[in-house]
């Protein structure tokens, strides 16, 4: 876990310079296949008063107007993903243009990985028809050039696709039971395209890999030991 440290050392080495330049503040989004513990691993930095932490909004997309769009996608792909998709992008917007008084905001996924990783496996599977995929496509690329969503670092939680295929099952959100263990190894190529290899998509930011393949009771011991030293507050006021 010492990747862990060193990204806690970038982080707080940053802060200086980032509350120097401007007011927006240090922004850092939290990628990983689905079920590699970006939550859980969020979590523990809500306790620092400097830190904005924006945890996915999966509640809004059980519940957009009374209808469970997550669970419209999943039950039928080719009718729903353009929808659901949409909706994504949008509460993804409103986490990256979030106003906050935190010299650091912390985000769990981006308007990034809905588009270079989800979009693009439904474009690729032929989910998404053409027309559909070209007017997401069409209003990413605004937004990102339009709209304040600039990233300063990325983690990537790197993690086996068996791995977290068993934490889904444990988990087990009745909307992901259509999930299957190629899904997931499909998913986890493309996030090792744009953020490992750096092959796919333009790269936002640096990028911290995490090992996300450990106990997640381990990640939690390791995020114990973050206190207030490692995140020197005084450092923040300027
Ligand atoms: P994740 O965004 O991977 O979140 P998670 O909470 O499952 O991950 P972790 O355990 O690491 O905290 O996925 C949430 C669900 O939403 C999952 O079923 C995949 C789906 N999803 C899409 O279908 N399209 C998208 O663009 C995004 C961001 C998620
Ligand atoms: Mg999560």
């Amino acid at each position: 876990m010492s990747s862990l440290r060193r990204f806690l050392k970038n982080l707080a080495d940053n802060l200086i310079l980032t509350r120097s330049k401007d007011s927006r503040p240090f922004t850092v989004i939290v990628e990983g296949n689905i079920g590699s513990g970006k939550t859980t691993f969020l979590n523990y930095f809500k306790k620092f008063k400097e830190i904005c932490v924006l945890s996915e909004p999966i509640e809004l997309w059980r519940d957009c107007k009374g209808h469970n769009l997550l669970s419209y996608m999943y039950a039928d792909p080719r009718q729903w993903s353009l929808t659901f998709q949409s909706y994504v992008q949008l509460t993804m917007l409103n986490h990256h243009t979030l106003p906050t008084d935190c010299p650091i905001k912390m985000i769990e996924r981006s308007i990034y990985s809905a588009r270079y990783c989800f979009v693009e496996k439904m474009m690729r599977d032929g989910i998404l028809s053409e027309p559909s995929a070209a007017v997401i496509d069409a209003w990413f690329q605004w937004l990102t050039r339009n709209t304040a969503v600039k990233v300063d670092h990325i983690v990537y939680l790197r993690s086996q696709p068996e791995v977290v295929y068993q934490r889904m099952l444990e988990r087990n959100r009745p909307e992901e039971k259509p999930i299957s263990l190629e899904f997931l190894q499909s998913l986890h190529q493309l996030h090792e395209e744009w953020l490992y290899d750096k092959v796919s998509h333009h790269c936002p930011a640096t990028v911290s890999i995490i090992d996300a393949n450990l106990d997640l009771e381990l990640v939690k011991q390791e995020c114990e030991k973050i206190n207030e030293k490692t995140l020197n507050p005084r450092k923040i006021i300027i």
